[in-house]
């Protein structure tokens, strides 16, 4: 099967790309696709750039342009729930875009007419991630992820987003690459390892765990595509 792996940062990618050793490059769109093979699998594995802007632009060539037939995304996110340590890795159930307000018209926060708020990740990949995070004897959280075009370091935006949404964790990219995959039908999962808790050390926390984060959320993903069915 040929797989998707995506981050936005290249600190999300470049443990991956280390881990395969094996790889060609091969520019398109106006961002490089590395592929190679591991686990028996075809990989096509990317970075985006930052935000829902570029991720869409990813996935969708990863899906339309090099055939992905799933879609793993790695990466960091800031922790909201109190569960939430940094370091520890969450999986999204489902994830929405806290940034849209069209709340004017009588919508409610995030939603967009003809869409809907939340775009669940797929139920067979989020089984197999709980599997593997007992085999690697590892705590996986699963919960809801909050995505914008924000860098949220203030404990009141977080707060907004966790009584809004019901929201675990944020990042900037894991629901646009989640609309993108439900609409082309093709599955995908969402990880991301806690790199900060988005309040006022959200910034320097982050430079902190950025790398080390980043390691712990692709590992478990290689781990993952070793497990996938042929
Ligand atoms: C942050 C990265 C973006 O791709 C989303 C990390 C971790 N903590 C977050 C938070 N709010 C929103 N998202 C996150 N990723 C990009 S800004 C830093 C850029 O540094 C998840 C995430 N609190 C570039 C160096 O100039």
């Amino acid at each position: 099967m040929k797989i998707a792996i995506m981050g936005a940062m290249r600190e999300e990618i470049d443990p991956i790309l280390s881990t395969v050793e094996k790889y060609t490059s091969t520019e398109y769109a106006g961002n490089i696709f590395y592929e190679c093979t591991y686990g028996g699998h075809e990989l096509v594995i990317a970075y985006s750039k930052i935000g829902k802007v570029f991720s869409a632009i990813t996935a969708s060539v990863m899906l339309e342009h090099f055939k992905a037939q799933t879609l793993l995304f790695s990466g960091v996110a800031g922790g909201i729930s109190k569960e939430l340590k940094i370091g520890d890795l969450v999986m999204a159930s489902a994830l929405c875009q806290h940034d849209v307000d069209i709340t004017a018209f009588g919508h409610p926060a995030g939603f967009i007419p003809e869409g809907t708020l939340m775009v669940e990740a797929d139920a067979q990949l989020r089984s197999l991630a709980s599997e593997v995070a007992v085999d690697m004897g590892i705590d996986l959280y699963e919960g809801i992820i909050a995505t914008g075009d924000q860098f949220v370091a203030s404990s009141e935006r977080k707060e907004w987003i966790e009584k809004t949404f019901n929201a675990d964790a944020l990042e900037m990219e894991g629901a646009s690459v989640g609309c993108v995959c439900q609409n082309f039908g093709v599955p995908f999962f969402v990880l991301r390892a806690i790199s900060d808790t988005a309040d006022g050390g959200a910034s320097d926390d982050f430079d902190d765990f950025l790398k080390t984060s980043a390691q712990v959320s692709a590992k478990f993903i290689l781990e993952m595509v070793k497990r996938l069915g042929h």
